[in-house]
């Protein structure tokens, strides 16, 4: 259980945030990595220092021979995923954003302000975006971003943060969802087969807000009636796809495992949870907790 006082919130000016999130020590992080990792020792005999040559002046000459000159196909390979790791680690350290995405009036707003003033405060369709730091006991700082869902603006907010993203919040408002489930659907979809989601892969929440509405919807519904219309969607882009491009790499931008009905647990390697929330009571326990795990 994630007590309250684990998760502490600042709002903050956006160039106090860059100072904040250069405190991670993530260079000792990424040597303690790479001291683990399993390069292997150059090996001392395929690699001679000749001594001092009396009199011709040279020292220290790498002296090579034809037979220990050899890296082995298997020690590049070694070296090769040791830097790839490395490389990798260093971006999936330094993404330390959250984006707090979904259609206007889902809430992400509201869940904003609880997050970052602890209070909630009443706002209007933004066409701006949102930004605070969070401050995870022991993990250091995130930064929540809350993105516009106005369908003209949301996508160019989205590129902006996804590079950054670590996690991503998708917030649905779990009493009108029926009336909303094609646009739901639509910008889910949008945000799972992004190329840069793809291969960065950051951790994702569907967060089914308004859970205090008599009339909401639960989570575990929201999955099974989200993942029917994500199938009609996927058959109809395939579709589409196909029509286009013929002979393109479908596979690629597949959603989910082919010859089968989408669910969200095949969208490898994508990690998506689904979760229960209502930012009007201020009950955010399972979006702190989650927060606390992709910290
Ligand atoms: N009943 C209820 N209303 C909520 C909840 N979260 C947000 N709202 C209301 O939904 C409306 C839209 O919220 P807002 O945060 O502005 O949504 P945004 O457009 O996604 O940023 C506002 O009137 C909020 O008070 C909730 O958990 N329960
Ligand atoms: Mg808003």
């Amino acid at each position: 259980m994630v007590q309250n006082s684990s998760l502490s919130v600042n709002p903050i000016e956006p160039n106090e945030i860059d100072e904040k999130l250069r405190l991670i020590p993530q260079d000792e992080e990424d040597q303690a990595m790479v001291n683990q990792s399993a390069i292997p020792h150059i090996n001392q005999t395929a690699v001679d220092i000749c001594p001092d040559i009396a009199g011709d002046g040279h020292s220290g000459i790498i002296k090579v021979s034809l037979n220990d000159t050899r890296i082995s196909a298997e020690n590049s390979y070694y070296l090769l995923t040791a830097v790839f790791l490395f490389v990798w680690r260093r971006g999936r350290v330094s993404r330390r954003g959250i984006c707090l995405v979904g259609l206007c009036e889902s809430g992400k707003t509201l869940i904003f302000s609880q997050l970052i003033y602890k209070k909630a405060v009443e706002s209007f369709t933004s066409m701006k975006e949102n930004v605070g730091v969070l401050d995870i006991a022991n993990q250091g700082p995130l930064k929540l971003v809350d993105i516009p869902g106005h369908e003209r603006v949301r996508q160019r907010f989205f590129d902006t943060y996804k590079n950054t993203a670590r996690g991503i919040i998708f917030v649905i408002d779990s009493f009108s969802l029926n009336k909303d489930i094609r646009d739901v659907a639509e910008y889910l979809y949008n945000v799972l087969t992004d190329p840069v989601i793809s291969s960065n892969q950051p951790q994702i929440l569907i967060l089914c807000n308004k859970q205090d509405h008599a009339l909401a919807k639960g989570p575990q519904v929201i999955q099974s009636v989200l993942e029917k219309e994500m199938n009609v969607l996927r058959n109809t882009q395939t579709n589409q796809l196909e029509a286009v491009a013929e002979g393109g790499n479908r596979k690629s931008s597949y959603l989910g495992q082919e010859g089968k009905n989408f669910e969200f647990a095949d969208v490898h390697p994508l990690r998506i949870e689904f979760a229960g929330a209502s930012a009007h009571t201020d009950d955010l326990e399972n979006l702190k907790k989650w927060l606390h795990s992709v910290a």
